[in-house]
């Protein structure tokens, strides 16, 4: 008898065409004739896996058997897109099954558009952990990516006359074949009650007496590398009740409280929280964050480590990989573990902690930053609120024996802060890693000289920089499949795990066939999304506008206000008779964003872009020269469509405060200029590209500094350009909201008055820059060739090459063969 793991189906067309009919047949229980698009497309994912199940298996075992140190990615988001093409493409499988399906009467294409995808992050940091994972596999490094199997992702947006509305995201409703549910593998995770204090063999001890506890269910994704036979894991955690809550509530025959009880503990994998930088401290929440993080550790430790592992030795085997602050409460978890359950002295399990974490911080906003009252963790988790006094006893320690009594120092570095009392979960998590990065070279270093200076003047050596980056699979290969073949077909293949090579195509920006061929590429990619569009929401995409795109989460700091006050001075330019519409540049302004449901200034620019969209879209005086498209639920899937396409992309925020972005590395990695700010990654994408390449404009974020310091007054800014005075007002005059003068109002006044952001103090360097585009879009030939220096020079933005930094920088693990 054989037993050891069944190995693929013959990759060929009739193996496929068998192991899919094999999947509908026994598994779906249909014919193919009376088969739904459903019970295609299941049994399509599940053939898919069939082939990746072999591979997965063997780097299951060989990880368990293997010595080497593995990497465990904690992410309470993974806005991991569509998984069905990532997962043809890395198995090397898609010709294949577009002919076996043909062959069953069935076009792929209506395959790939079936799948919703699973959206279980906001933005920027969920998807940065779907590259990462991405990355790891395709360098093959032993990993495992750890997160949360929400019930529902993150909220489907619908506009309902122009504003936004939230409906729950149920990506599981038509089933979920890219995952394997293993109750058996559960771990217990436990909240609440007391601690106290015993005696063990003359030990003076605690332990933590828990009140309920719920039940970690964990779901097993595959995560191929490409075409590298490897596929490494990512476990998502699902609550489900005890049976403990069963038998409590059978025994008391209380059948409405037991069923009560089950929902309680399911609520706590039900949904992702929708905030995108501003904590709500909801105790749901922090439940959320402890419930998958203990599941991971205990995970790790029962499952993969071997029985009688010597602990000391852990920093040597594992490193826990911080995604922002949401993981953070890991560290006094693996207090716990090691000192209450393990037995090991507080100094050895300190020891140890602090070499088996590192932190990646995302953020620069201070209200970003996670702070959870002591009256809510003390309740929530007694034993681990003990545990972070005590590291935090020790800590302000060391600080006092490095720079004396400083008392301004030891209360902006304690962990805990007064009034209320709260721990930040940063610094909690700066003073127990080994590593802090930050995500763009300008973000780590205002990390190290603002928010956490006081830590970089006291330990300099623990902080470091990890720049961002895509994976070049997903949203080139994927996205861009013309402009892939047209690199192909210059460089030979190789370049998608190797990006840096793309600099060879330099040479072919002087080629005036290959340019010929690229905006070729363009143009086809424009058409495609005016049919994807036009499909959805019926929007249509004229082929000779200018694509000009902003897409990301609706957040002040981002400025999408700015884009709007261009929006509008073009228009008011023209309907004031100062420009005659045949002299504008023919553009389309595409915006994509979500706002945060509880975040009203936000909702409200939201409201105000569809507003001056159907303004701007139907006045005959433009004569059809500007369009405004504000398509509903941007997404993964929308975001692979929209940024081949785009010509111009938006990365204007406020100096200083976009930690990084990805969405502008993507954008010029698919041949679109940039205008934007000396900001995040910015910084590094101008320095790459060069200054011709690139539409810089705005103060500098030591300009900004200057500003505020000065005192800043944004109405002089008004005062002083007639131009932002002229669309203020007309914002204000109520054009856009059917003559009602109060519904944008508290826009116009917040920029007046208050403009956190400099929106005002950027405009008139704005419009300026966007002059320059128009003057630069006017020689296509030349635009043309910039987009190729841009993807030529921004290779260095591959995912792959950010996570051989953290290998390098922070982890110092080996990829294995
Ligand atoms: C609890 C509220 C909350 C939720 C999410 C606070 C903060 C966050 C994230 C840190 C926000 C986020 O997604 N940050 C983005 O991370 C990207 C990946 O590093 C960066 O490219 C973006 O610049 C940064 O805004």
């Amino acid at each position: 008898l054989a037993l050891a793991p069944v190995s693929s189906p013959p990759a060929t067309v009739d193996g496929f065409v068998r192991e899919f009919l094999v999947n509908l047949n026994l598994e779906r229980g249909v014919a193919l004739s009376s088969a739904t698009e459903t019970d295609k497309y299941l049994a399509l994912a599940s053939t898919v896996r069939d082939y990746l199940v072999a591979r997965w298996l063997e780097d299951q075992r060989r990880q368990r058997a293997d010595q080497s140190k593995a990497v465990c990615y904690l992410s309470a988001e993974y806005l991991l897109g569509r998984q069905l093409d990532n997962n043809l493409l890395a198995s090397g499988l898609t010709d294949i099954a577009t002919q076996a399906l043909a062959a069953c009467g069935i076009d792929i294409d209506s395959m790939r558009a079936h799948e919703v995808e699973p959206g279980l992050g906001n933005g920027g940091l969920g998807r940065l952990a779907a590259c990462f994972i991405d990355s790891l596999a395709t360098l093959s490094v032993p990993s495992i990516g750890y997160g949360i199997r929400y019930e529902y992702g993150i909220f489907r947006q619908v506009f309902r006359d122009g504003q936004q509305i939230e409906k729950p995201d149920a990506w599981l409703a038509l089933g979920s074949p890219w995952e394997f549910r293993h109750p058996e593998a559960a771990q217990t995770v436990s909240f609440a009650g007391h601690t106290e204090t015993y005696d063990d063999d003359g030990v003076l001890r605690s332990r933590w007496v828990p009140a309920w506890s719920v039940r970690a269910v964990p779901y097993n994704y595959m995560v191929p590398g490409y075409q590298n036979g490897r596929v490494n894991t990512l476990r998502l955690w699902s609550a489900e009740a005890t049976k403990a809550f069963d038998l409590r509530t059978f025994n008391s025959g209380d059948y409405v409280e037991a069923v009560r009880a089950q929902t309680f503990a399911e609520n706590i994998s039900k949904v992702l929280y929708p905030e995108d930088s501003t904590p709500q401290g909801k105790e749901l929440r922090l439940q959320q964050q402890y419930f998958f993080v203990a599941a991971s550790i205990a995970d790790y430790m029962s499952k993969v480590l071997p029985e009688d592992f010597d602990l000391t030795k852990l920093p040597d085997r594992v490193i826990f990989q911080l995604n922002d602050t949401h993981p953070v409460i890991a560290v006094p978890e693996m207090m716990r573990v090691l000192v209450d359950e393990r037995k090991l002295d507080w100094d050895a399990a300190w020891a140890i902690t602090q070499k088996c974490f590192a932190y990646t911080c995302h953020t620069l906003l201070p209200e970003a930053l996670e702070v959870w009252s002591v009256d809510l963790l003390g309740r929530l988790l007694p034993r681990h609120l003990e545990i972070i006094y005590r590291i935090n006893d020790e800590f302000l320690l060391a600080v006092r024996e490095r720079f004396g009594d400083d008392e301004r120092r030891l209360r902006d570095m304690s962990i805990i802060s007064e009034n209320p009392a709260s721990v930040r979960m940063a610094y909690l998590a700066t003073v127990a890693g080994a590593k802090v990065n930050g995500v763009a070279e300008l973000h780590s270093q205002l990390l190290r000289e603002k928010v956490l200076h006081d830590f970089d003047e006291m330990m300099p050596e623990k902080f470091t920089n990890v720049t961002n980056g895509v994976t070049p699979r997903r949203f080139m290969r994927l996205a861009n499949p013309e402009l892939s073949e047209l690199i192909t077909a210059a460089l030979g293949t190789g370049w998608l795990t190797d990006l840096e090579r793309l600099r060879e195509l330099e040479s072919y920006a002087e080629d005036a066939d290959f340019r010929a061929a690229f905006a070729g590429v363009k143009a086809a990619n424009k058409r495609r999304l005016n049919e994807v569009l036009l499909a959805r929401d019926g929007f249509a995409i004229a082929d000779d506008h200018l694509l000009d795109v902003m897409v990301k989460r609706l957040h002040e700091y981002k400025r999408q206000m700015l884009k709007v006050l261009h929006i509008v001075t073009l228009y008011e330019r023209v309907v004031s008779g100062r420009v005659a519409a045949s002299d504008l540049q023919p553009r389309t302004f595409i915006f994509g964003a979500k706002a945060a449901p509880g975040y009203a200034m936000a909702k409200r620019v939201i409201h105000l872009i569809n507003a001056v969209g159907s303004v701007v879209n139907s006045d005959p005086r433009l004569e059809g020269r500007l369009k405004v498209v504000f398509p509903p639920n941007y997404n993964v899937t929308l975001a692979e469509r929209v940024i081949p396409a785009a010509d111009l992309s938006e990365q204007i925020s406020l100096a200083g405060k976009e930690a990084s972005g990805t969405g502008n590395m993507k954008f010029a990695l698919n041949g679109a200029l940039t205008i934007g700010t000396d900001d995040g990654a910015n910084v590094e994408i101008r320095e790459l590209v060069g200054d011709d390449n690139f539409f810089l404009f705005g103060m500098s974020e030591p300009e900004v500094e200057e500003l505020w310091a000065r005192g800043y007054r944004p109405g002089e800014f008004a005062q002083a350009d007639d131009e932002l005075r002229r669309a203020l007002d007309l914002i204000s005059s109520g054009v856009f909201s059917g003559g009602d003068r109060s519904t944008f109002e508290p826009i116009v006044s917040n920029l007046l008055y208050d403009d956190r952001f400099m929106v005002l103090a950027d405009y008139t360097s704005y419009i300026a820059a966007q002059e320059r585009v128009d003057a630069a879009y006017a020689d296509r030939d030349a635009w043309t060739r910039s987009a190729i220096l841009n993807v030529a020079r921004t290779g260095f933005f591959s995912s792959d090459r950010s996570i051989r930094d953290y290998i390098d920088r922070i982890w110092h693990a080996q990829p294995v063969r």
